[in-house]
This record gives structure tokens, C-alpha cells and sequence, in this order.
């Protein structure tokens, strides 16, 4: 792979992950209230998959969804605003930090049900289809997910009806404080897929090259073939399930036997290894980071909150 891309690459996990921690402190300072679930340690998954796709293929994720939104251009300020419940944000802060929206951007979502993005990425996948267009949707879920029956069902419809869907299972280990060995019958979900004749593949999750790739061969014959595929990139949560979390349900010496392949790093050093990162470099890339967050802060926080009239709009049950 070239370096350019490689940079570009580094750059965006870089963003997410400074982004992250920015929201992490925004929350301790009370800037932010509800359910908030970050990404730190999986950025390679969102990053590699969804630069291998291209800008007019749809995303649909769950709740665990800040990272894989900027990943996908979403505005930083607007994710920052919604984190913050302000009017500005993407979802005009009504949804927050589960439910980043941006049809412009085709990202679809942002959903709070586990498994729920499933079966919305089928209803894409068929009007893509009835529209005879060559979009193409990249639905991620956890390994929690893999066991909803919305899994199965949408594995079956996506396969019977030939749909462009490339689903990509983050498995992460746990469903919140649920190890997989004590939730799942087996730990390669990817396998589950061959019970629908549907390709399947395994990659690792914390290897943003080998995300990248594997997604774009696999995305290129979805596109092609116009048939689902699955892959599972094996990855790791480095913070808890949610920003309020105690973790008593992991040892501290596998979270750290984890980070020592933080996906960062990894590229990091083989980045400098090959002489195309600097010190200057990463510093300078730092220093970018830094001031999009500190600009999406500072947008956020200057944000009005929705004004109370509007909270009976963009609600299916309208006014009562
Ligand atoms: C249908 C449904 N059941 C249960 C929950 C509660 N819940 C929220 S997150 C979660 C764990 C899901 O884990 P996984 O799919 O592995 O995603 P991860 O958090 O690891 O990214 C559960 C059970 C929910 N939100 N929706
Ligand atoms: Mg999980």
C-alpha cells in the first residue's frame, strides 16, 4: 500500500482516538450526559473498512458509532454538538451518542438496539437493488449482536434475495460485561455465515492495512456479484463498555496484553521503520488533531440546545 495512504490512514485513527479521549473528559465534566460507548482500540476496524469503500456506499453501525461517523466524513463539530445534545448537532441533539446521523454523508446510522442496523442495512440493500444502482452498504455489529435473532433473519433475506451487503462483525470479545465464551455456542462468528451461503472471512482488527485490503477485495465483488459477504475482524475495547463501566469482568493483564497490538502503534512504528514518519511528522499531525477537537468542543459548547417547541418534531407520533 502507498504511503500517502498509509499517513491518511494513520491520520484518521489518530483523529478518532484524540477525539474520543476529548469526549471521555467532556463527559467527566458533565458537557455530556446519557449512554456514551468509545471506540479507543478499535479504530482500525472503522478506519480501514470504511476508507475501502467509497463515498457513495451506505454505513450503518450501533451505538459504539463516534468514531466510525468522522470516519466516514461526518463533521467533528456536529458529532461533538450531538455528543453535547445541542441543535447543532447531526442529529439535531435529540439523539446523542448513540444515534450520529448524516443522510448527506450516507451514513445511516447510529442505532441503540443491538442488532437493529441489521435488518435497516437489508431494507438498503433491496432499494439499491430495486433501483438497479451499484452502492453498496457496509453494516458493522458486535459479537453481542451475532447472537439476535435479527442476525439470522437478515442473513437469510440478504443472501435469498442477493443484496449487496457486506456485513463486518467487530468482535470485540464482550456484550458489555458478557465474555463471548460464556454467550456464544461458537467464538468464529464469521462461520455462521455459511449457514446462508455466504462468504465469509476472518481478519485482524487491529491491523488497519490488513482491514483496508480485506475490505476493498471483498467490497469490490459484493459490488459486483451484487451478493452479501461477512467479515470478522477480531478486535479489542481498551476502555469499558460504556463511560461508565467498572470493568470487573476482565483482568487488567489481558487488557494490557491487548494494547501492546494497539493498531496506532503497530502503523506508527512500521511507519518510521520505513523512514516515512518523522518526529516532525507526527507532531505535526498531532497539532492537526488537536485543533479539530478544540474546535469541536468549542462549536459544540457555544451551540444553543434545542429549543423546547421542537421537541415534538422529527418524531413519528408528531403533535398530541
Ligand atoms: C436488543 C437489545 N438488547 C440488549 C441491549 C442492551 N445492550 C446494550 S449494549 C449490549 C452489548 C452488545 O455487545 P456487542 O454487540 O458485542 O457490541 P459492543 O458493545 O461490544 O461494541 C447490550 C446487551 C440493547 N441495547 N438492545
Ligand atoms: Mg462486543
Amino acid at each position: 500500500m502507498d504511503s500517502d495512504l498509509r499517513l491518511e490512514l494513520y491520520r484518521k485513527m489518530i483523529l478518532i482516538r484524540r477525539f474520543e479521549e476529548k469526549t471521555n473528559q467532556m463527559y467527566q465534566k458533565g458537557k455530556i450526559t446519557g449512554f456514551c460507548h468509545l471506540y479507543i482500540g478499535e479504530e482500525a476496524v472503522g478506519v480501514g473498512a470504511i476508507s475501502a469503500i467509497r463515498e457513495t456506499d451506505y454505513v450503518v453501525t450501533g451505538y459504539r458509532d463516534h468514531g466510525q461517523a468522522i470516519a466516514k466524513g461526518v463533521d467533528p463539530k456536529r458529532v461533538m454538538a450531538e455528543l453535547f445534545g445541542k441543535e447543532a448537532g447531526v442529529s439535531k441533539g435529540k439523539g446523542g451518542s448513540m444515534h450520529m446521523f448524516d443522510k448527506e454523508k450516507r451514513f445511516m446510522g447510529g442505532d441503540a438496539i443491538v442488532g437493529g442496523d441489521l435488518p435497516l442495512a437489508v431494507g438498503i440493500g433491496f432499494a439499491i437493488k430495486y433501483q438497479k444502482i451499484d452502492d453498496i452498504v457496509l453494516c458493522f455489529f458486535g459479537d453481542g449482536a451475532a447472537n439476535e435473532g435479527a442476525f439470522h433473519e437478515s442473513f437469510n433475506l440478504a443472501s435469498l434475495w442477493n443484496l449487496p451487503v457486506l456485513f463486518f462483525c467487530e468482535n470485540n470479545k464482550y456484550g458489555m460485561g458478557t465474555s463471548i465464551e460464556r454467550a456464544s455456542s461458537i467464538e468464529d462468528l464469521a462461520k455462521r455465515a455459511a449457514c446462508y451461503n455466504i462468504e465469509w472471512q476472518i481478519i485482524d482488527g487491529m491491523d488497519v492495512v490488513e482491514v483496508y485490503e480485506a475490505t476493498r477485495k471483498t467490497a469490490g465483488r459484493v459490488r459486483s456479484q451484487k451478493r452479501p459477504e461477512m467479515i470478522e475482524a477480531k478486535t479489542y475495547r481498551f476502555k469499558g463498555h460504556s463511560v461508565a463501566d467498572p470493568e470487573v469482568y476482565r483482568t487488567k493483564e489481558e487488557v494490557e496484553q491487548w494494547k501492546v497490538r494497539d493498531p496506532i502503534d503497530r502503523l506508527r512504528n512500521k511507519l518510521k521503520g520505513e523512514g516515512i514518519l518523522t518526529d516532525e511528522k507526527i507532531k505535526q499531525i498531532d497539532d492537526e488533531v488537536e485543533s479539530v477537537c478544540g474546535e469541536a468542543i468549542e462549536f459544540a459548547d457555544k451551540s444553543p440546545f434545542p429549543p423546547a417547541s421542537a421537541v415534538c418534531e422529527h418524531v413519528y407520533a408528531g403533535k398530541f
